[in-house]
Protein backbone atom coordinates (compact mmCIF):
# COMPACT_ATOMS: atom_id res chain seq x y z
CA UNK A 1 0.00 0.00 0.00
CA UNK A 2 1.48 3.59 -0.78
CA UNK A 3 2.01 5.45 2.42
CA UNK A 4 1.09 9.57 1.29
CA UNK A 5 4.34 12.01 2.83
CA UNK A 6 2.21 14.70 4.77
CA UNK A 7 2.75 18.14 6.06
CA UNK A 8 0.51 19.62 8.71
CA UNK A 9 1.25 22.96 8.98
CA UNK A 10 0.46 24.46 12.59
CA UNK A 11 0.07 22.78 16.18
CA UNK A 12 -2.96 24.88 17.52
CA UNK A 13 -6.46 22.93 18.19
CA UNK A 14 -6.91 22.14 14.43
CA UNK A 15 -3.25 20.72 13.73
CA UNK A 16 -2.98 18.99 16.84
CA UNK A 17 -7.17 17.09 15.83
CA UNK A 18 -5.35 16.48 12.28
CA UNK A 19 -2.24 14.52 13.83
CA UNK A 20 -4.83 12.89 16.32
CA UNK A 21 -6.83 11.69 13.08
CA UNK A 22 -3.83 11.14 10.73
CA UNK A 23 -2.54 8.82 13.86
CA UNK A 24 -5.75 6.70 14.59
CA UNK A 25 -5.85 5.73 10.53
CA UNK A 26 -2.59 4.60 10.63
CA UNK A 27 -0.90 6.98 8.74
CA UNK A 28 2.85 7.63 9.73
CA UNK A 29 4.75 9.48 7.49
CA UNK A 30 3.76 13.27 8.53
CA UNK A 31 5.70 16.32 10.18
CA UNK A 32 3.50 19.03 11.96
CA UNK A 33 5.55 22.13 11.33
CA UNK A 34 4.67 24.78 14.40
CA UNK A 35 6.26 28.23 14.41
CA UNK A 36 6.40 28.63 18.36
CA UNK A 37 7.99 26.81 20.58
CA UNK A 38 5.02 24.49 21.97
CA UNK A 39 1.32 23.95 21.71
CA UNK A 40 -1.30 25.42 21.46
CA UNK A 41 -1.55 28.03 18.32
CA UNK A 42 -3.81 31.00 19.38
CA UNK A 43 -3.38 29.38 22.71
CA UNK A 44 0.28 29.63 23.11
CA UNK A 45 0.39 33.31 21.66
CA UNK A 46 -2.44 34.69 22.97
CA UNK A 47 -1.31 35.06 27.28
CA UNK A 48 -2.33 38.68 28.06
CA UNK A 49 -3.90 38.89 32.07
CA UNK A 50 -7.68 38.16 31.86
CA UNK A 51 -7.18 35.94 28.65
CA UNK A 52 -10.40 33.58 28.83
CA UNK A 53 -12.36 31.21 26.10
CA UNK A 54 -16.04 32.33 25.81
CA UNK A 55 -17.08 28.79 25.02
CA UNK A 56 -17.75 26.62 28.11
CA UNK A 57 -14.86 24.13 28.54
CA UNK A 58 -17.12 21.11 28.58
CA UNK A 59 -17.40 22.64 24.90
CA UNK A 60 -14.16 23.68 23.97
CA UNK A 61 -12.84 20.33 23.94
CA UNK A 62 -12.19 17.13 22.06
CA UNK A 63 -15.17 15.14 22.00
CA UNK A 64 -11.92 12.21 21.67
CA UNK A 65 -9.93 13.93 24.78
CA UNK A 66 -12.44 14.74 27.29
CA UNK A 67 -11.09 16.32 30.71
CA UNK A 68 -12.71 16.05 33.56
CA UNK A 69 -10.92 18.49 35.59
CA UNK A 70 -11.84 21.83 33.68
CA UNK A 71 -11.28 24.25 36.62
CA UNK A 72 -13.98 26.90 35.56
CA UNK A 73 -17.20 27.08 32.93
CA UNK A 74 -15.06 29.05 31.16
CA UNK A 75 -11.40 28.19 31.26
CA UNK A 76 -8.02 30.69 31.04
CA UNK A 77 -5.72 30.42 28.68
CA UNK A 78 -3.35 28.88 29.74
CA UNK A 79 -5.31 25.99 31.29
CA UNK A 80 -7.02 25.38 27.36
CA UNK A 81 -2.97 25.84 25.89
CA UNK A 82 -2.11 23.14 28.43
CA UNK A 83 -4.97 20.63 27.84
CA UNK A 84 -4.29 21.20 23.90
CA UNK A 85 -0.09 20.06 24.97
CA UNK A 86 -1.28 16.96 26.62
CA UNK A 87 -3.58 15.76 24.30
CA UNK A 88 -1.08 16.24 21.34
CA UNK A 89 1.52 14.56 24.17
CA UNK A 90 -0.69 11.72 25.14
CA UNK A 91 -1.71 10.92 21.42
CA UNK A 92 2.23 10.63 20.60
CA UNK A 93 2.23 13.77 17.97
CA UNK A 94 5.55 15.29 19.54
CA UNK A 95 7.16 12.46 17.38
CA UNK A 96 6.09 14.11 14.32
CA UNK A 97 6.42 17.93 15.68
CA UNK A 98 8.99 20.40 14.58
CA UNK A 99 8.87 23.66 16.78
CA UNK A 100 10.68 26.38 15.52
CA UNK A 101 9.77 26.02 12.10
CA UNK A 102 8.24 28.30 10.37
CA UNK A 103 6.91 27.26 6.68
CA UNK A 104 7.47 30.41 4.51
CA UNK A 105 6.69 28.28 1.02
CA UNK A 106 5.18 25.51 -0.43
CA UNK A 107 5.00 24.96 -4.32
CA UNK A 108 3.10 22.29 -5.74
CA UNK A 109 4.95 20.58 -8.84
CA UNK A 110 5.13 16.92 -10.15
CA UNK A 111 1.63 15.99 -8.30
CA UNK A 112 3.46 16.73 -4.78
CA UNK A 113 4.14 19.93 -2.68
CA UNK A 114 7.82 21.12 -2.05
CA UNK A 115 7.88 22.85 1.54
CA UNK A 116 10.52 25.63 2.87
CA UNK A 117 11.12 26.34 6.30
CA UNK A 118 12.89 29.56 7.72
CA UNK A 119 15.43 27.80 8.58
CA UNK A 120 15.85 26.34 5.01
CA UNK A 121 14.85 23.20 5.11
CA UNK A 122 13.49 21.78 1.71
CA UNK A 123 10.91 18.20 1.52
CA UNK A 124 8.68 17.17 -0.01
CA UNK A 125 5.35 15.76 0.74
CA UNK A 126 2.13 14.29 -1.00
CA UNK A 127 -0.57 16.41 0.64
CA UNK A 128 -0.31 19.43 2.61
CA UNK A 129 -2.81 20.02 5.59
CA UNK A 130 -3.16 24.03 6.60
CA UNK A 131 -3.99 24.31 9.94
CA UNK A 132 -2.71 27.85 10.83
CA UNK A 133 -5.84 29.00 11.97
CA UNK A 134 -7.03 32.64 11.52
CA UNK A 135 -6.35 34.72 14.67
CA UNK A 136 -2.34 34.64 14.16
CA UNK A 137 -1.25 37.66 12.57
CA UNK A 138 -1.83 40.71 14.81
CA UNK A 139 -3.24 43.92 13.21
CA UNK A 140 -1.59 46.80 14.63
CA UNK A 141 -3.77 49.95 13.63
CA UNK A 142 -3.12 52.64 11.00
CA UNK A 143 -2.58 55.87 14.06
CA UNK A 144 -0.15 58.11 13.28
CA UNK A 145 2.87 58.45 16.03
CA UNK A 146 2.64 54.99 17.68
CA UNK A 147 6.18 54.49 16.90
CA UNK A 148 6.86 57.90 19.37
CA UNK A 149 5.08 56.35 22.44
CA UNK A 150 7.96 56.64 25.05
CA UNK A 151 6.55 53.89 27.12
CA UNK A 152 5.67 50.58 26.42
CA UNK A 153 3.94 49.45 23.91
CA UNK A 154 2.32 46.32 22.84
CA UNK A 155 0.08 44.47 20.93
CA UNK A 156 -2.19 42.12 23.40
CA UNK A 157 -1.30 38.68 20.87
CA UNK A 158 2.38 39.76 22.04
CA UNK A 159 2.03 40.35 25.65
CA UNK A 160 5.22 41.41 27.34
CA UNK A 161 5.46 39.42 30.77
CA UNK A 162 8.52 41.45 31.90
CA UNK A 163 6.66 44.89 31.98
CA UNK A 164 5.71 45.75 35.58
CA UNK A 165 2.16 47.21 35.61
CA UNK A 166 2.12 48.15 39.02
CA UNK A 167 1.19 51.78 39.64
CA UNK A 168 1.13 52.35 35.76
CA UNK A 169 -1.64 54.58 33.76
CA UNK A 170 -2.51 51.59 30.92
CA UNK A 171 -4.25 52.79 28.02
CA UNK A 172 -6.14 49.99 25.97
CA UNK A 173 -7.21 50.43 22.51
CA UNK A 174 -9.93 48.25 21.38
CA UNK A 175 -13.31 47.29 22.73
CA UNK A 176 -13.33 43.60 21.38
CA UNK A 177 -13.35 40.72 23.52
CA UNK A 178 -9.57 40.80 24.00
CA UNK A 179 -9.78 44.63 25.23
CA UNK A 180 -12.68 43.88 27.55
CA UNK A 181 -10.92 40.95 29.07
CA UNK A 182 -8.10 43.04 29.50
CA UNK A 183 -10.09 46.27 30.92
CA UNK A 184 -11.61 43.80 33.24
CA UNK A 185 -8.49 42.19 34.77
CA UNK A 186 -5.91 45.24 34.87
CA UNK A 187 -8.96 47.61 36.99
CA UNK A 188 -7.60 47.67 40.39
CA UNK A 189 -4.39 46.29 40.19
CA UNK A 190 -2.96 49.18 37.88
CA UNK A 191 -2.92 52.79 38.86
CA UNK A 192 -5.64 53.41 36.26
CA UNK A 193 -7.02 52.00 33.06
CA UNK A 194 -8.26 54.01 29.94
CA UNK A 195 -10.06 51.63 27.38
CA UNK A 196 -10.17 54.11 23.86
CA UNK A 197 -13.61 53.04 22.30
CA UNK A 198 -14.58 53.33 18.62
CA UNK A 199 -17.85 51.40 18.27
CA UNK A 200 -19.34 49.35 22.17
CA UNK A 201 -20.10 46.19 22.22
CA UNK A 202 -23.11 44.46 23.22
CA UNK A 203 -22.08 42.53 26.20
CA UNK A 204 -23.69 39.07 26.91
CA UNK A 205 -23.73 38.32 30.74
CA UNK A 206 -22.11 35.18 32.54
CA UNK A 207 -21.12 33.96 35.69
CA UNK A 208 -18.02 31.94 35.36
CA UNK A 209 -18.67 29.64 37.96
CA UNK A 210 -15.66 27.28 39.51
CA UNK A 211 -16.00 23.40 40.06
CA UNK A 212 -15.71 22.05 42.91
CA UNK A 213 -13.08 19.39 43.70
CA UNK A 214 -16.27 16.67 44.25
CA UNK A 215 -17.73 17.84 40.93
CA UNK A 216 -14.37 17.34 39.07
CA UNK A 217 -14.34 13.37 41.20
CA UNK A 218 -17.89 12.75 39.42
CA UNK A 219 -16.70 14.04 35.90
CA UNK A 220 -13.62 11.10 36.73
CA UNK A 221 -15.77 8.70 37.71
CA UNK A 222 -18.60 8.94 35.42
CA UNK A 223 -16.65 9.72 32.42
CA UNK A 224 -20.19 9.69 30.40
CA UNK A 225 -21.17 13.02 32.02
CA UNK A 226 -18.70 14.71 30.07
CA UNK A 227 -20.07 13.47 27.37
CA UNK A 228 -23.87 14.63 28.08
CA UNK A 229 -22.38 17.83 29.23
CA UNK A 230 -21.14 18.55 25.71
CA UNK A 231 -24.47 17.73 24.18
CA UNK A 232 -26.22 20.12 26.51
CA UNK A 233 -24.11 22.96 24.96
CA UNK A 234 -23.99 21.81 21.83
CA UNK A 235 -28.23 22.01 21.98
CA UNK A 236 -27.70 25.34 23.64
CA UNK A 237 -25.07 26.77 20.95
CA UNK A 238 -27.41 25.47 18.42
CA UNK A 239 -30.25 27.30 19.30
CA UNK A 240 -27.92 30.44 19.87
CA UNK A 241 -26.50 30.00 16.27
CA UNK A 242 -30.43 30.09 14.87
CA UNK A 243 -30.26 33.52 15.97
CA UNK A 244 -27.16 34.26 13.81
CA UNK A 245 -28.44 33.40 11.09
CA UNK A 246 -31.92 33.81 10.71
CA UNK A 247 -34.16 37.02 12.21
CA UNK A 248 -37.12 36.02 14.53
CA UNK A 249 -37.38 35.09 18.31
CA UNK A 250 -33.90 34.30 19.40
CA UNK A 251 -32.27 36.94 18.06
CA UNK A 252 -35.09 39.02 20.12
CA UNK A 253 -34.13 37.18 22.83
CA UNK A 254 -30.60 37.84 22.56
CA UNK A 255 -31.02 42.00 22.28
CA UNK A 256 -33.79 41.50 25.68
CA UNK A 257 -30.50 40.01 27.25
CA UNK A 258 -28.07 42.50 26.34
CA UNK A 259 -30.20 45.55 26.91
CA UNK A 260 -31.11 44.21 30.63
CA UNK A 261 -27.22 43.74 30.81
CA UNK A 262 -26.27 47.42 29.56
CA UNK A 263 -29.32 48.99 32.33
CA UNK A 264 -27.06 47.51 34.86
CA UNK A 265 -24.59 50.60 34.49
CA UNK A 266 -26.43 53.15 36.31
CA UNK A 267 -24.54 56.41 35.06
CA UNK A 268 -27.12 57.53 32.19
CA UNK A 269 -23.76 59.40 30.10
CA UNK A 270 -21.86 56.53 30.41
CA UNK A 271 -24.58 54.30 29.62
CA UNK A 272 -25.57 55.59 26.35
CA UNK A 273 -21.52 56.28 25.52
CA UNK A 274 -21.72 52.25 26.11
CA UNK A 275 -24.60 51.76 23.82
CA UNK A 276 -24.10 50.30 20.24
CA UNK A 277 -26.16 51.25 17.14
CA UNK A 278 -26.22 47.83 15.92
CA UNK A 279 -28.18 44.65 16.73
CA UNK A 280 -26.43 42.06 19.53
CA UNK A 281 -24.44 39.38 17.83
CA UNK A 282 -23.48 41.73 14.08
CA UNK A 283 -19.99 42.16 15.50
CA UNK A 284 -18.88 38.89 17.49
CA UNK A 285 -20.63 39.08 20.88
CA UNK A 286 -18.50 39.75 23.52
CA UNK A 287 -19.58 37.52 26.75
CA UNK A 288 -18.57 38.77 30.22
CA UNK A 289 -19.34 38.40 34.34
CA UNK A 290 -17.74 41.75 34.94
CA UNK A 291 -17.03 44.42 32.31
CA UNK A 292 -19.53 46.60 32.93
CA UNK A 293 -18.90 46.69 36.42
CA UNK A 294 -15.57 47.47 35.98
CA UNK A 295 -16.01 50.31 33.65
CA UNK A 296 -17.98 51.83 36.24
CA UNK A 297 -14.87 52.42 38.78
CA UNK A 298 -13.67 55.87 39.52
CA UNK A 299 -9.99 54.30 38.37
CA UNK A 300 -11.33 53.05 34.71
CA UNK A 301 -12.28 55.77 31.93
CA UNK A 302 -14.21 55.07 28.69
CA UNK A 303 -13.09 57.77 25.81
CA UNK A 304 -14.98 57.95 23.00
CA UNK A 305 -13.53 60.73 21.43
CA UNK A 306 -11.84 59.13 18.65
CA UNK A 307 -7.78 59.06 18.62
CA UNK A 308 -6.31 61.56 16.62
CA UNK A 309 -2.39 60.61 17.56
CA UNK A 310 -0.21 59.41 19.74
CA UNK A 311 2.75 61.05 21.08
CA UNK A 312 5.52 60.25 23.41
CA UNK A 313 3.47 60.53 26.48
CA UNK A 314 0.41 59.34 25.80
CA UNK A 315 -2.86 59.88 23.20
CA UNK A 316 -3.64 62.99 21.79
CA UNK A 317 -7.94 62.28 20.80
CA UNK A 318 -9.26 64.27 18.42
CA UNK A 319 -11.10 67.26 21.12
CA UNK A 320 -7.26 67.98 22.18
CA UNK A 321 -7.15 66.23 24.70
CA UNK A 322 -3.63 64.45 25.94
CA UNK A 323 -3.90 60.97 27.48
CA UNK A 324 -0.82 60.33 29.59
CA UNK A 325 0.26 56.97 29.54
CA UNK A 326 2.85 54.39 30.89
CA UNK A 327 1.83 51.53 28.71
CA UNK A 328 -0.37 51.42 25.90
CA UNK A 329 -1.83 48.26 24.74
CA UNK A 330 -3.20 47.48 21.41
CA UNK A 331 -6.31 45.05 21.48
CA UNK A 332 -7.11 45.56 17.89
CA UNK A 333 -7.63 42.43 16.72
CA UNK A 334 -5.93 40.12 13.96
CA UNK A 335 -5.87 40.10 9.96
CA UNK A 336 -8.37 37.17 9.67
CA UNK A 337 -8.43 37.17 6.48
CA UNK A 338 -4.58 36.05 6.20
CA UNK A 339 -5.24 32.40 6.78
CA UNK A 340 -2.02 30.79 5.85
CA UNK A 341 -0.28 33.64 4.88
CA UNK A 342 2.43 35.60 4.62
CA UNK A 343 3.50 32.01 3.59
CA UNK A 344 3.75 31.74 -0.32
CA UNK A 345 1.61 29.50 -1.53
CA UNK A 346 1.76 28.55 -5.75
CA UNK A 347 -0.87 26.08 -6.93
CA UNK A 348 -0.68 24.54 -10.88
CA UNK A 349 0.45 27.01 -13.28
CA UNK A 350 2.18 29.12 -10.80
CA UNK A 351 -0.98 30.73 -9.91
CA UNK A 352 -0.18 32.09 -6.31
CA UNK A 353 -2.65 32.15 -3.15
CA UNK A 354 -2.50 36.06 -3.35
CA UNK A 355 -3.85 36.02 -6.94
CA UNK A 356 -6.63 33.22 -6.11
CA UNK A 357 -7.66 35.13 -3.08
CA UNK A 358 -7.69 38.73 -4.79
CA UNK A 359 -11.09 38.86 -4.14
CA UNK A 360 -11.04 37.64 -0.87
CA UNK A 361 -10.98 34.56 0.75
CA UNK A 362 -12.71 31.56 -1.40
CA UNK A 363 -12.74 27.79 -0.88
CA UNK A 364 -14.66 24.86 -1.45
CA UNK A 365 -16.18 23.64 1.63
CA UNK A 366 -14.36 25.82 3.68
CA UNK A 367 -11.25 22.82 3.56
CA UNK A 368 -10.07 22.93 -0.88
CA UNK A 369 -9.35 25.21 -3.21
CA UNK A 370 -9.75 24.87 -6.96
CA UNK A 371 -6.21 25.01 -8.70
CA UNK A 372 -4.22 23.96 -5.33
CA UNK A 373 -4.47 20.03 -5.49
CA UNK A 374 -3.48 17.71 -2.45
CA UNK A 375 -3.57 20.90 -0.37
CA UNK A 376 -6.44 20.82 2.82
CA UNK A 377 -7.42 23.60 5.05
CA UNK A 378 -8.58 23.32 8.63
CA UNK A 379 -10.58 26.15 10.33
CA UNK A 380 -10.21 27.64 6.61
CA UNK A 381 -12.35 30.37 4.63
CA UNK A 382 -15.92 29.78 5.69
CA UNK A 383 -15.65 27.32 9.17
CA UNK A 384 -15.41 30.22 11.41
CA UNK A 385 -18.70 30.44 13.05
CA UNK A 386 -18.77 33.59 15.15
CA UNK A 387 -18.87 32.09 18.87
CA UNK A 388 -19.03 28.42 18.21
CA UNK A 389 -16.11 26.65 18.92
CA UNK A 390 -13.84 25.28 16.92
CA UNK A 391 -12.88 22.04 18.17
CA UNK A 392 -15.99 20.69 16.65
CA UNK A 393 -15.07 22.25 13.41
CA UNK A 394 -11.86 20.99 13.38
CA UNK A 395 -13.19 17.18 14.20
CA UNK A 396 -15.34 17.02 11.36
CA UNK A 397 -12.97 18.32 8.97
CA UNK A 398 -9.90 16.66 10.05
CA UNK A 399 -12.73 13.09 9.08
CA UNK A 400 -13.07 14.48 5.56
CA UNK A 401 -9.42 15.10 4.84
CA UNK A 402 -8.39 11.18 6.44
CA UNK A 403 -11.23 10.00 3.99
CA UNK A 404 -9.07 11.80 1.27
CA UNK A 405 -6.10 10.51 2.44
CA UNK A 406 -7.53 6.38 2.43
CA UNK A 407 -8.37 6.97 -1.27
CA UNK A 408 -5.03 8.33 -2.25
CA UNK A 409 -3.38 5.22 -0.02
CA UNK A 410 -5.67 2.76 -1.65
CA UNK A 411 -4.36 3.70 -5.52
CA UNK A 412 -7.31 5.86 -5.97
CA UNK A 413 -5.74 9.01 -7.53
CA UNK A 414 -2.70 11.17 -7.28
CA UNK A 415 -4.23 14.62 -7.02
CA UNK A 416 -7.82 16.09 -5.56
CA UNK A 417 -8.52 19.59 -6.25
CA UNK A 418 -12.01 21.14 -6.00
CA UNK A 419 -13.41 22.29 -9.62
CA UNK A 420 -13.85 25.93 -9.84
CA UNK A 421 -16.98 25.69 -11.01
CA UNK A 422 -17.80 23.81 -7.69
CA UNK A 423 -16.21 26.22 -5.36
CA UNK A 424 -17.83 29.09 -7.48
CA UNK A 425 -21.57 27.69 -6.93
CA UNK A 426 -20.69 27.01 -3.29
CA UNK A 427 -20.13 30.47 -2.47
CA UNK A 428 -22.59 31.74 -4.57
CA UNK A 429 -24.87 29.97 -2.56
CA UNK A 430 -23.04 31.00 1.00
CA UNK A 431 -23.60 34.30 -0.43
CA UNK A 432 -27.29 34.40 -1.32
CA UNK A 433 -28.04 33.42 2.07
CA UNK A 434 -25.80 35.99 3.48
CA UNK A 435 -28.31 38.46 4.01
CA UNK A 436 -30.59 36.15 6.68
CA UNK A 437 -27.74 36.86 8.70
CA UNK A 438 -26.75 39.30 11.77
CA UNK A 439 -23.96 39.80 10.37
CA UNK A 440 -25.29 42.09 7.87
CA UNK A 441 -27.22 44.16 9.77
CA UNK A 442 -25.13 47.10 9.90
CA UNK A 443 -22.03 46.86 11.50
CA UNK A 444 -18.32 46.83 10.72
CA UNK A 445 -16.44 43.50 11.87
CA UNK A 446 -13.44 41.21 10.72
CA UNK A 447 -16.45 38.60 9.84
CA UNK A 448 -17.00 40.94 6.48
CA UNK A 449 -14.93 40.34 3.44
CA UNK A 450 -14.17 43.06 0.76
CA UNK A 451 -17.68 42.79 -0.97
CA UNK A 452 -19.12 43.39 2.61
CA UNK A 453 -20.28 40.11 2.99
CA UNK A 454 -19.71 37.54 5.59
CA UNK A 455 -17.41 35.10 4.88
CA UNK A 456 -18.53 32.53 7.43
CA UNK A 457 -20.64 29.71 6.84
CA UNK A 458 -24.16 31.26 6.91
CA UNK A 459 -26.03 28.04 8.02
CA UNK A 460 -26.36 26.28 11.21
CA UNK A 461 -22.87 24.79 12.34
CA UNK A 462 -24.93 20.97 12.69
CA UNK A 463 -25.53 21.58 9.05
CA UNK A 464 -21.94 22.05 8.42
CA UNK A 465 -20.44 19.05 9.96
CA UNK A 466 -23.87 16.84 8.34
CA UNK A 467 -22.01 18.62 4.60
CA UNK A 468 -18.41 17.53 5.67
CA UNK A 469 -19.01 14.31 7.07
CA UNK A 470 -20.99 12.93 4.02
CA UNK A 471 -19.82 11.60 1.45
CA UNK A 472 -17.93 14.18 -1.14
CA UNK A 473 -19.95 14.33 -4.60
CA UNK A 474 -17.27 13.18 -7.55
CA UNK A 475 -19.09 15.74 -10.13
CA UNK A 476 -17.43 18.60 -7.74
CA UNK A 477 -13.71 17.28 -8.41
CA UNK A 478 -11.07 16.54 -10.72
CA UNK A 479 -8.95 13.66 -9.55
CA UNK A 480 -5.30 12.83 -11.06
CA UNK A 481 -4.47 9.65 -12.42
CA UNK A 482 -3.97 6.50 -10.03
CA UNK A 483 -1.25 5.87 -7.90
CA UNK A 484 1.59 4.19 -9.08
CA UNK A 485 1.99 1.15 -7.02
CA UNK A 486 5.48 2.16 -6.55
CA UNK A 487 4.91 5.39 -5.62
O1 LIG B 1 -10.24 41.84 18.18
P1 LIG B 1 -11.54 42.47 17.47
P2 LIG B 1 -10.15 40.97 19.53
N1 LIG B 1 -8.62 52.80 16.40
O2 LIG B 1 -11.19 42.53 16.02
C1 LIG B 1 -10.61 48.29 17.62
C2 LIG B 1 -11.08 35.94 19.39
N2 LIG B 1 -10.98 35.99 20.82
O3 LIG B 1 -8.70 40.64 19.72
O4 LIG B 1 -14.99 47.77 16.47
C3 LIG B 1 -9.42 52.44 17.40
O5 LIG B 1 -12.79 41.80 17.86
C4 LIG B 1 -11.87 47.80 16.99
O6 LIG B 1 -12.78 48.85 16.85
P3 LIG B 1 -14.03 48.71 15.80
C5 LIG B 1 -12.50 36.14 18.99
O7 LIG B 1 -12.78 35.36 17.86
C6 LIG B 1 -11.54 34.96 21.44
O8 LIG B 1 -10.85 41.60 20.63
O9 LIG B 1 -13.46 48.14 14.54
N3 LIG B 1 -9.86 51.21 17.61
C7 LIG B 1 -12.29 46.75 18.02
O10 LIG B 1 -12.91 47.34 19.13
C8 LIG B 1 -12.52 37.57 18.64
O11 LIG B 1 -13.59 37.96 17.86
C9 LIG B 1 -11.50 34.91 22.77
O12 LIG B 1 -14.54 50.08 15.65
C10 LIG B 1 -9.47 50.27 16.73
C11 LIG B 1 -10.95 46.18 18.44
O13 LIG B 1 -9.96 47.12 18.11
C12 LIG B 1 -11.17 37.68 17.98
O14 LIG B 1 -10.32 36.92 18.81
C13 LIG B 1 -10.91 35.92 23.52
C14 LIG B 1 -8.61 50.55 15.66
C15 LIG B 1 -10.63 44.87 17.74
O15 LIG B 1 -11.58 43.93 18.09
C16 LIG B 1 -10.61 39.04 17.91
O16 LIG B 1 -10.89 39.70 19.14
C17 LIG B 1 -10.33 36.97 22.85
C18 LIG B 1 -8.20 51.89 15.50
N4 LIG B 1 -7.41 52.26 14.47
C19 LIG B 1 -10.38 36.98 21.48
N5 LIG B 1 -8.40 49.41 14.97
C20 LIG B 1 -12.14 33.74 23.38
O17 LIG B 1 -12.57 33.82 24.47
C21 LIG B 1 -9.10 48.45 15.60
N6 LIG B 1 -9.75 48.97 16.67
C22 LIG B 1 -12.28 32.49 22.57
Amino acid sequence: MNEPRIAVIGAGISGICMGVALRRNGFRHFTIYEKAAGYGGTWHANTYPGLTCDVPSRYYQFTFAMNPDWSRLYSAGSEIRDYLAATARAHGLHEHTIFGAEVTAAEFADDGWTLTTSGGAVERFDFVLCATGFLHRPRRPDIAGLDDFAGVLVHSARWDHGVDLTGRRVGVIGTGSTGTQLVSELAGRVARVVMFQRTPQWILPTVNRAYSDLTKGVYRRFPRLGGLAYRMNRAVFGIFSRGLTHPGRVRRLIQWVVLRNLRTVRDETLRAKLTPDYQAMCKRLVVSDRFYEVVQRPDVELVTESIDHVQDSGVVTADGTLHELDVLVLATGFDSHAYMRPMTVTGTAGRTLDAAWAAGPRAFEGVMLPGFPNLFMLIGPHSPFANHPLTAVAEAQAARIVSWLCRWRAGEFTTVAPTAAATDRFNARMRAAAPDTVWTTGCQSWYLGKDGLPELWPWSPSAYEKLIRSAPDPVDYELGPPVPSEK
